[in-house]
C-alpha cells in the first residue's frame, strides 16, 4: 500500500503543482488521480513490500524484532480467491551488521500452497525458511504453517487463537510468524492526494482519516534474540526486505529494464523497501523499477535524490507561506535515510550510503506510556528514525523532516492520523489480526431504510 498510496502522494504533488501553476489551484487538481505512473511492481501485488519494522521487543528486550509486510490493499471479503504468499516468488529480509550494504544474515521464505476445499481457494499455505550467514545456507525450518486468512466466524472461529497457532520456533532460536494481518500503516492518502491537502490547521491537531483502515496485508515477522545479530561494537543493523521472482517470469511480464537487476541463481529481485516512503517520495518515477531492482550497497547512485528532496521543491511550491524548504545539499537526509545519525549519536554504521532500516540493538525499548509516536524526532530514541516500531507516525516524521526539523525550519506537519485503526498486541507478532471478510467494514446494508 506504501507503494500505491504514497505513489499517490507524488503523483499528486506533481498534479498539484500543475493545478497550481495552470489555475492557481481549485479542487480540479485533484481529480487527475490518472496522473499516477505506476510502477511494475504495481502489476504483482503478491511480491510487493509495503512496509517494514525492526525494533527491539518491548516484552523481550533481548530479542529483535523485524516484521516484513506484503500485498497492498488486501480487502478482507476476497473470497472465493483470497490473498496468499505467491508461491513462485522468495521474499527475502537481510541483515547488514557493519554497514557495506551488503547483507551478512538472509532469511528466505517459499511457500507452497495446500489442497483446496469446497469453492474456496484454501489460504493456509506450508513455507519453508532458510538462513544465510556468510556463505553458509541453513534450512531452519520447513513444513511450517501459516493461519488461514481470516474468513470469518463460520470458517475461521476464533481467529485470534487461530493464527497464534501460527507463532512457531525455528531451529536457530528465532520465532517466526507469517500470514494474514491487519495494515498496521496509517495515513490520510485521501487528503494528502488532493493538494497535499490539510484537513484541519497544519495537520497535526487531528481530524485526518486513516484512508486504510480495514485493509489487512501479508505478514512475515521474526522474533530474533540479539546476541544473533548484535555486532559488539556500534550495536547497529541495517535491515531490509525484498522479493525476487525466476527471471525467465519476470522477463516474460515484465519490461527489460526490471529485469537487469541483480539476480543470481536464476532469481532477480522484483521489489525491495528499507526505509518508508522512499520509493515513492524519493526516488523519480522513471527510476523507480531500477530501484527496487538494486541493492543498498549500490545506493551513491541515488544519493543525489535525498540530497536534493523533490517533496521538498514541492512543498515549498504549495505551501510557500510555511517556508522556506530546503530542497538542495540535504546532509541531514543522506544521514537519517543513508548512514545512520550521527549527530546526535544514534546508529551511524559508516560513511557508506545505503538505504536500510537502522536499529541500534542496545538502546532498550521505551515503556509503553512512554512512546512518542514521533519516535527521536519526539526525544524518544527506541523509535524512528532508530529503527521502526507499528507506533511511529513515519507520514507525519518525514513530512517534518524533509520540511527541515533537523535543519533549523521545525513545522507541526502531519496527516491528521495518528495510530493504526486496531489496537497493536503487546506480545509477537504484535501486529493486530486482520478484519473478517463477514464483518469487513467497508461493507454498506443496502438497502437501507430511513
Ligand atoms: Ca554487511
Ligand atoms: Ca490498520
Ligand atoms: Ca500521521
Amino acid at each position: 500500500m506504501r507503494k500505491l498510496a504514497l505513489g499517490l502522494v507524488l503523483a499528486a504533488a506533481v498534479a498539484a503543482l500543475i493545478a497550481v501553476a495552470a489555475t492557481r489551484g481549485g479542487p480540479q487538481g485533484a481529480t487527475a488521480s490518472s496522473h499516477r505512473e505506476a510502477p511494475l511492481i504495481s502489476q504483482d501485488p503478491t511480491a510487493d513490500n509495503t512496509d517494514l519494522y525492526a525494533f527491539v521487543s518491548p516484552d523481550k528486550p533481548d530479542t529483535a524484532t523485524i516484521i516484513a509486510n506484503w500485498i497492498p490493499g488486501e480487502d478482507p471479503a476476497a473470497g472465493p480467491n483470497y490473498y496468499t504468499f505467491s508461491p513462485t516468488a522468495r521474499y527475502d529480509i537481510y541483515v547488514d551488521q557493519n554497514g557495506d550494504g551488503k547483507p551478512d544474515i538472509t532469511y528466505q521464505f517459499r511457500f507452497n500452497d495446500l489442497p483446496s476445499q469446497f469453492f474456496l481457494g484454501n489460504t493456509q499455505q506450508s513455507y519453508t525458511v532458510t538462513k544465510t550467514v556468510g556463505s553458509k545456507t541453513t534450512t531452519v525450518g520447513s513444513g511450517l504453517l501459516t493461519p488461514p486468512d481470516n474468513i470469518g466466524p463460520r470458517t475461521t472461529p476464533n481467529y485470534s487463537a487461530l493464527a497464534a497457532q501460527g507463532i512457531h520456533p525455528l531451529s536457530d532460536g528465532t520465532t517466526v510468524f507469517a500470514g494474514q494481518r491487519d495494515d498496521p500503516f496509517f495515513a490520510d492518502i485521501g487528503a494528502i492526494f488532493d493538494l497535499v491537502a490539510i484537513r484541519q490547521g497544519t495537520g497535526a491537531t487531528g481530524g485526518g482519516k486513516d484512508f486504510l483502515a480495514g485493509y489487512g496485508v501479508h505478514s512475515i515477522a521474526l522474533q530474533i534474540p540479539k546476541s544473533q545479530l548484535d555486532n559488539g561494537t556500534n550495536h547497529t543493523i541495517g535491515v531490509w526486505a525484498a522479493t525476487d521472482r525466476r527471471r525467465a517470469s519476470v522477463m516474460s511480464t515484465r519490461a527489460s529494464a526490471s529485469a537487469k537487476g541483480n539476480g543470481n541463481g536464476g532469481w532477480v529481485q522484483v521489489s525491495r523497501l528499507g526505509n518508508p516512503l522512499i520509493n515513492e517520495v524519493v526516488i523519480p518515477t522513471n527510476l523507480k523499477d531500477k530501484w527496487n531492482a538494486s541493492s543498498p550497497a549500490n545506493d551513491k547512485q541515488f544519493q543525489t535524490f535525498y540530497e536534493n528532496p523533490i517533496l521538498a521543491t514541492v512543498l515549498q511550491k504549495l505551501y510557500p507561506q510555511f517556508g522556506p524548504f530546503q530542497d538542495k545539499n540535504r546532509q541531514d537526509l543522506v544521514q537519517v535515510l543513508g548512514t545512520g545519525l550521527k549527530q546526535p549519536a544514534l546508529n551511524f554504521t559508516g560513511p557508506t550510503f545505503a538505504d536500510e532500516l537502522r536499529l541500534n540493538l542496545s538502546i532498550p525499548p521505551t515503556p509503553s506510556d512512554k512512546i512518542s509516536r514521533l519516535g527521536v524526532l519526539g526525544g524518544d530514541l527506541g523509535g524512528y528514525p532508530n529503527g521502526r516500531r507499528l507506533e511511529d507516525d513515519v507520514i507525519d516524521i518525514s513530512e517534518r523532516v524533509v520540511g527541515g526539523a533537523l535543519i533549523g525550519h521545525s513545522l507541526p506537519l502531519g496527516d491528521g492520523v495518528d495510530a493504526n485503526d486496531q489496537p497493536n498486541l503487546r506480545a509477537f507478532p504484535y501486529v493486530p489480526a486482520p478484519f473478517s471478510g463477514f464483518d469487513n467494514t467497508k461493507g454498506v446494508t443496502n438497502p437501507t431504510h430511513p
